[in-house]
């Protein structure tokens, strides 16, 4: 369907275009679509635009990406359809390997995502030869490479489910999460949880790290100082202000907070 860019839901239509298209292709399941779902109604709560804490969540998680010894991002049907150029960027940019990772894992599916990939860019994709399992996790996600995945210190899971997230928390890893969600169990449980819009959350993190690249200084500031339970409780309370803007009406606002309009004086 093509959809005119001066439609004010472009951006959002589109974003479901790919995952159609996706489906269509034997990439996304139909799984996949009612997840998607989801995440839009957290984004229009949100406010379809990243928060102020989101971007905290994603400075921190590219510094971590950036000291990281083997560091993977994990990629699923819906990731492959939504951002695959912007999964090989990010790859790139923090030297990270790509590891195809399914909860609905068939070998033709996993050879078509691979494919994907590599037709965005990607030189090296894991996951087609796993020869790991990550321990207590019965899903076939549990399938793993121990060069990607398995082997890994820091794994950035986007659209993931809450029991891969907390096994790989319990093998030791640092787990940064991509879910709008941010009540679900992977956002709960993963290290550095982003909420956020795939789409946004993975050029953000891409700029952040290129940024950051060359000041090991603030690297190591931003890891010190990154608290998840202080950055989730901004969150919280972002969505507060956005959920009172929209219970009190015709001040309902976009975006991020406004500061508070200075009251004009007479003689101003
Ligand atoms: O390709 P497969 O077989 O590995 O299956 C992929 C899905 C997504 C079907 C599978 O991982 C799944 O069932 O995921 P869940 O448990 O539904 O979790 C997906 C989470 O991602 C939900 O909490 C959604 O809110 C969130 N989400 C969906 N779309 C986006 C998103 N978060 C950020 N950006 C999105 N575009």
């Amino acid at each position: 369907m093509k959809i005119p860019k001066s439609h004010p839901r472009y951006t959002s239509l589109m974003l479901r275009e790919k995952l159609v298209k996706g489906w269509r292709e034997g990439i996304v399941v139909p799984e996949g679509l009612i997840a998607h779902g989801r995440g839009e109604a957290f984004d229009y709560v949100l406010g379809e635009t990243t928060s102020a804490p989101a971007l905290v969540a994603e400075r921190a998680a590219a510094a971590f990406l950036l000291r990281a010894r083997r560091p993977v991002i994990s990629v699923n049907g819906n990731v492959a359809a939504l951002a695959p150029r912007q999964v090989v960027r990010f790859a790139k940019t923090v030297s990270a390997g790509i590891e195809v990772n399914l909860f609905h894992r068939t070998e033709t599916r996993m050879r078509r995502i691979v494919r994907t990939l590599r037709a965005a860019g990607a030189t090296h994709v894991l996951g087609l030869h796993p020869n790991a399992r990550i321990p207590r996790l019965e899903s076939r996600r549990a399938l793993s490479s121990r060069e990607g995945i398995f082997g890994a210190d820091v794994v950035v899971v986007p659209l993931e489910d809450g029991d891969r997230t907390e096994a790989l928390v319990r093998m030791g890893k640092t787990v940064i999460s991509v879910d709008l969600n941010p009540l679900s169990r992977t956002s709960q449980r993963a290290t550095i949880p982003v909420v956020d819009e795939l789409t946004r959350a993975l050029p953000n993190m891409e700029r952040f790290a290129r940024d950051l690249r060359s000041d090991p200084d603030e690297i190591g500031r931003l890891m010190k100082s990154y608290r998840k339970s202080e950055n989730m409780k901004a969150l919280f309370a972002f969505l507060d202000w956005r959920l009172r803007g929209l219970r009190e009406g015709p001040k309902v606002v976009r975006g991020t907070p406004r500061r508070p309009r200075r009251i004009r004086s007479p003689g101003d």
